[in-house]
């Protein structure tokens, strides 16, 4: 059991309300504006922690954000950050999202990872991430961030694990040596209508040298990826808002489609 101070046990409770109860808040540093990064990724340990003994639920991989230019422009920072999934988290393309439980949410287009192997280490290349990895599979990620017009600094952001709430990833897995993943041009459509473009190269080059770059900056923290996880490469164009009647699509070249509809 970790012994929370007073702030973080008034962070965690206000950032793991807000996700609970689909409200908005203030970003953290409007109070606490000397917050660091290492601070906030501490706060973020702290409220999963939290979220895994409320919701009963269980860790099953991790997410990186930030990865992409558009990503970084759209939300005014330059550095990628990681967060955690957790299996309440995960949503199938037939089972639609319940719109009444989120707040302002947005979806995105991502390549998802399913490794086979534990990756950890400040050396690890793309190359030791694609031999780690079993399957590679087309994914969209809802992201609800709790703060006030989804407008937050990179330290808010990591604290609210990185603006986390649902993801979907295609039924259709393949290994991730059957397919250039450098150049995977991807098109998102709302209800019939495209909305965005993109290719996994925007994601820092390489959704593989994304996933190295996660585990350098997890191995700085004694942390590491696991056999079994499922790891969210970062989107690769910018999100999307959505409604209650909304449903959503991304088609991969040769990775297929993954679909969601929202109620
Ligand atoms: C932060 C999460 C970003 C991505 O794939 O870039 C993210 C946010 O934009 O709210 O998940
Ligand atoms: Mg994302």
């Amino acid at each position: 059991m970790t012994v929370l101070t007073d702030r973080e046990k008034e962070i965690v409770d206000y950032l793991y309300t807000a996700e609970r109860d689909a409200r908005e808040v203030i970003k953290i540093t409007d109070k606490y504006p000397e917050l660091t990064i290492e601070e906030a990724y501490g706060l973020q340990d702290r409220l999963l922690e939290r979220r895994l003994m409320e919701n009963k639920t269980k860790n099953v991989g991790v997410k990186l954000g930030l990865t992409s230019k558009a990503k970084q422009v759209m939300m005014g920072v330059d550095e990628a950050i990681y967060g955690y999934l957790h299996a309440d988290m995960l949503s199938t393309e037939w089972e639609p999202v319940n719109y009444s439980e989120l707040i302002h949410p947005k979806v995105e287009p991502e390549i998802a990872f399913l490794l086979g192997a534990d990756l950890e280490g400040e050396d690890v290349t793309a190359e030791d991430v694609i031999k780690a990895t079993k399957y590679v599979a087309p994914a969209l990620e809802v992201i609800d961030s709790r703060y006030k017009d989804f407008k937050f600094t990179l330290v808010d952001v990591v604290a609210d694990n990185c603006s986390s709430i649902k993801f979907v990833v295609g039924s259709k897995w393949i290994s991730p040596e059957s397919i250039d993943l450098g150049s995977i041009g991807m098109v998102m459509s709302k209800n019939g209508k495209v909305e965005q473009t993109g290719s996994s190269a925007a994601v820092l080059g390489h959704p593989a040298e994304a996933i190295a770059w996660s585990v350098k900056e997890l191995s700085k923290r004694g942390k590491r990826l696991k056999k079994g996880d499922i790891v969210l490469s970062g989107a690769m164009s910018e999100a999307i808002a959505f409604t209650s009647g909304d449903s959503i699509i991304a088609q991969f070249d040769g990775l297929g489609s993954v679909s969601m509809f929202c109620k």
